[in-house]
C-alpha cells in the first residue's frame, strides 16, 4: 500500500525540541512533506528569521523523519494543500487560540475538502520561537547579520518602511512601535534613517556637510547598541573620492546595511530648497567614477544606493533615467529619485520608466514633500523602499518648545503634565534604570 502524506509546516528559524516533537508524532502517520515557509511568508506576520531560507532548508533537510521539503510562499496553508493533498495534517494545538484562530478554521474546511484529516498535538510547553528569537536578535545581532537584514527585508516585502531616526531613543520607538491592523496584521518599521539633516540640525549646525563623519557613525553606533534593525545613512555626496574611498569601509565594517549618496557637487545645500540657492549637479561621469570606487572599496554586503537630483533642479525625466542608466553600469546597487514638489507625478513617470528597464534594481521614494502618496501607491510604481526622512525630530521640535513657553507662563510645570511622558514612564522605559 502506497504511505500515506503528512504535511506539516514550519519556519524553524530556531529548531527546537517542539519541533522535534511535532515530527516524531507526524511520521508516525506516514511519509512526512515538509512546508517550509519562506522569508516573505514570515515576514507577512512577524520577523524576519535569522537564517536565510536556503540555510533553514538545509537544516530541515537533514532531520530523521522528513521526506521532502517544499516551500510554503504564504502564512496560510490551504493553496499548498490543495496541491499536496496530503491524508493527514498534523500540527500544534496552540493554534486554538490566539492570532492563528481563523487560519486554523480556514485549514480545516481547506482539509474537508480534499479529505484529509488533522491531527492536533499538545504544544510544547515552556518554549517560543519568537521569544528565544527576541532574546537572539538582541544578544547576538553581529554587524554582518544586521546588514544582511536589508536586501532580504527587500525581498520579503512588498516595500521597506525606513524612519528617520537621530538618537538612540528615537531609533528604540522605530524599532518597536507596531500598529496592529483590522485584518490583525503587524506593521512596522523596517529599519532606520541616519539623516544629515535631522543629525546637522540636532547639533543646531546646518545640513551643509559640516559634521564630521565620524560624529554621524557614533551616533550610529549609539543607535545599534540598542537596536536590532537596519540602518541606510545618508552620506550626502560622499565628499571627495578619495575620502569616500577610505570612509566607506569603516561604514560597511559597522555593519550599515545602505549608504545614499546624492549627485551633488560644491558646497551642498539640502536639497528642499530645491533653486531657491545655489546648488549644482555632478557631472554625470564622474558621480559614475566615485560609485564605482566606492564598490571597489567596500564588500558586496554593503549597497551603495544612487541619489538622483535632476528634479530637485528642474532638470527633465529624462536627464534623470540618463544618470540612473550610467550609475547603474557603474555599480550602483539602487537609486533613489528625489523630488520636491508636492505632485509625485515625475517621480512616478520616472519611477515606470526605470523599473521597465530595472525591474530587479531596488528603487527608493523620500515622500517628504509629496506626502499625500500612500505606501500602496509607491508599491505600485515599482518602490522597494521609502523613507520617512526627518519626521521623528521635526515631531519632537515644536512638542519641547511649546513645554518649555508652557513653563514661562505658568511660572510651574503642573499644567503640563497630561502632555508629558510621567515621571513613572520615563524611569521604567529603559531596562536596568532601577
Ligand atoms: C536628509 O534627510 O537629510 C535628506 C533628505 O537628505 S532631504 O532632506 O529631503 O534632502
Ligand atoms: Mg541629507
Amino acid at each position: 500500500m502506497k504511505k500515506k502524506i503528512v504535511y506539516i509546516s514550519l519556519s524553524i528559524d530556531i529548531l527546537h525540541h517542539g519541533h522535534i516533537n511535532l515530527i516524531n508524532h507526524a511520521k508516525k502517520f506516514g511519509s512526512i512533506t515538509a512546508g517550509l515557509l519562506t522569508d516573505k511568508a514570515i515576514a507577512s506576520n512577524k520577523r524576519l528569521p535569522l537564517l536565510n531560507y536556503d540555510q533553514r532548508k538545509k537544516i530541515l533537510q537533514s532531520i530523521d523523519g522528513i521526506d521532502k521539503v517544499v516551500e510554503q510562499k504564504e502564512w496560510d496553508y490551504s493553496p499548498n494543500l490543495l496541491k499536496i493533498k496530503p491524508d493527514y495534517m498534523v500540527h500544534g494545538d496552540d493554534w486554538k487560540q490566539g492570532r492563528d484562530k481563523d487560519l486554523r478554521k480556514k485549514t480545516l474546511i481547506t482539509l474537508k475538502k480534499i479529505a484529509a484529516k488533522i491531527i492536533e498535538i499538545p504544544h510544547t510547553k515552556n518554549i517560543s520561537s519568537s521569544n528565544m528569537k527576541s532574546i537572539m536578535y538582541e544578544q547576538g545581532l553581529i554587524p554582518s547579520n544586521r546588514q544582511n537584514l536589508l536586501k532580504r527585508l527587500i525581498d520579503a516585502n512588498d516595500v521597506c518602511r525606513i524612519l528617520e531616526t537621530h538618537s538612540p531613543l528615537s531609533a528604540i520607538i522605530a524599532e518597536k512601535v507596531f500598529y496592529k491592523n483590522k485584518y490583525g496584521r503587524k506593521i512596522e518599521f523596517d529599519g532606520f534613517w541616519s539623516s544629515s539633516l535631522t543629525d546637522s540640525t540636532l547639533r543646531g549646525k546646518p545640513d551643509i556637510e559640516v559634521l564630521d563623519l565620524n560624529q554621524r557613525l557614533s551616533n550610529i553606533n549609539d543607535i545599534f547598541d540598542v537596536t536590532t534593525k537596519p540602518l541606510i545613512i545618508d552620506i550626502d555626496t560622499g565628499g571627495k573620492t578619495e575620502h569616500f574611498e577610505i570612509n566607506i569601509k569603516t561604514i560597511d565594517r559597522m555593519g550599515i546595511s545602505a549608504v545614499i549618496m546624492e549627485d551633488k557637487k560644491g558646497l551642498k545645500k539640502n536639497s528642499l530648497f530645491g533653486t531657491e540657492v545655489k546648488q549644482e549637479q555632478e557631472n554625470t561621469k564622474e558621480f559614475s567614477k566615485k560609485i564605482h570606487a566606492g564598490k571597489k572599496s567596500s564588500s558586496s554586503n554593503l549597497m551603495i544606493i544612487a541619489r538622483i537630483e535632476s528634479l530637485i533642479l528642474n532638470k527633465p525625466i529624462a536627464d534623470a533615467l540618463r544618470r540612473a542608466d550610467s550609475y547603474i553600469d557603474s555599480g550602483a546597487d539602487g537609486i533613489m529619485i528625489h523630488s520636491k514638489d508636492k505632485d509625485p507625478k515625475k517621480v512616478f513617470a520616472f519611477a515606470q520608466k526605470f523599473k521597465k528597464n530595472y525591474p530587479k534594481i531596488p528603487l527608493v521614494a523620500v515622500p517628504s514633500s509629496f506626502n499625500i502618496v500612500k505606501e500602496k501607491q509607491l508599491i505600485d510604481h515599482g518602490f522597494n523602499i521609502v523613507i520617512y526622512a526627518n519626521h521623528m525630530l521635526r515631531a519632537s521640535y515644536p512638542a519641547m518648545r511649546k513645554t518649555a513657553l508652557d513653563i514661562l507662563k505658568y511660572g510651574r510645570s503642573h499644567e503640563i503634565d497630561r502632555s508629558l511622558l510621567s515621571i513613572k514612564e520615563i524611569l521604567e522605559l529603559i531596562p536596568g534604570t532601577k
